[in-house]
């Protein structure tokens, strides 16, 4: 058994994540990879700020009023809120993240969910919504911030913290992993996409996002409340996103991107800059490398 796996990934969750898109693995990551989780978190966000790609969400969301900005009354009325602050690339910068991406039983989960040979790790991103943080994450896709191509692909969002329906719980437009679009990348705080703001390129054909926060009854959306020992996977062309945290404690996660055999390297002009990914690999390339290491293989 795969050290701090609590218990093995069932048929009905493999069927599950397929379908859907995602699934909560409830129950499925012991203390031992629990414990130092949320500290991390908040070492690589407080402590190696900048080190890797770090973003005040909070400083979009303001810099970007009047441009579809996402809010509501509650939020509104929210005191002293707390900042949305996110890192990518945290595994590079905080050895215990590292240790968590590359060790951990997540490479064994997706490599179950894949139905995949062999697992390599991709990238991390580490967010924290803290106390009465007004910030949306708005609803996205993953995989047009990535540089791949190929289908297993997949994010596992683990939070340290109980995070209930008002702690800003992941939310998920179940089965879009299967619409035909590309989409463009937004900065997450609304639907402003990247390259209209000079952060990536615009790919021909890829689209903006609908509405989807403005017309809610009109996709069906699932939301996932998590417990610590959870672990919520998505698919990287599923559309996702999460409210505001309308609670007084910080809301802690760290979303950790894995991939599996049929994924190669695409260099890919919508993306943000990713400096910390450093790599000589061409068009077309097995993703395997220092750069992305290969954590899993069958036996
Ligand atoms: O935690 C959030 O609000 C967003 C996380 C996310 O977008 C991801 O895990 O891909």
């Amino acid at each position: 058994m795969i050290s701090g796996l609590l218990r093995d990934v069932t048929q009905a969750e493999i069927d599950q994540y397929r379908e859907t898109g995602a699934v909560r693995l409830e129950g499925i990551l012991g203390d031992a990879w629990l414990g130092e989780l949320g500290a991390a978190i908040e070492d690589a966000i407080y402590k190696q700020w900048g080190k890797a790609v770090s973003y005040d969400i909070t400083d979009f969301a303001e810099k970007l009023k009047g441009m579809g900005e996402l809010t509501n009354a509650r939020a509104q009325a929210l005191e002293n809120p707390g900042r949305f602050l996110t890192v990518i690339g945290a595994w590079t910068t905080t050895p215990w993240l590292r240790r968590f991406a590359l060790e951990s039983p997540l490479g064994y989960i997706a490599g179950r969910l894949f139905g995949a040979k062999k697992v390599c790790f991709y990238d991390d991103q580490v967010l924290i919504k803290e106390p009465r943080s007004k910030q949306y994450t708005a609803f996205h896709t993953d995989e047009p911030y990535y540089h791949l191509a190929g289908t297993q692909t997949c994010a596992m969002w683990v939070s340290p913290d109980v995070v209930d329906a008002d702690a800003s719980p992941m939310e998920y437009v179940r089965g879009s992993h299967r619409w035909k679009e590309s989409f463009l990348p937004n900065n997450f705080a609304n639907q402003a996409t990247l390259d209209q703001l000079g952060l990536g390129q615009k790919e021909d054909g890829a689209v903006r996002l609908p509405d989807i926060e403005g017309n809610r009854g009109e996709y069906d959306i699932v939301t996932y409340t998590s417990k610590p020992g959870d672990v919520l996977v998505h698919h990287s062309r599923l559309v996702h996103g999460s409210g505001p945290n309308y609670t007084d404690k910080a809301r802690r996660a760290g979303s950790f991107r894995y991939v599996g055999d049929d994924v190669t390297y695409r260099f890919n002009k919508m993306a943000p800059p990713q400096p910390h990914q450093k790599h000589a690999l061409n068009e077309g390339d097995s993703l395997e490398c220092e750069a992305f290491p290969r954590v899993w293989s069958a036996p």
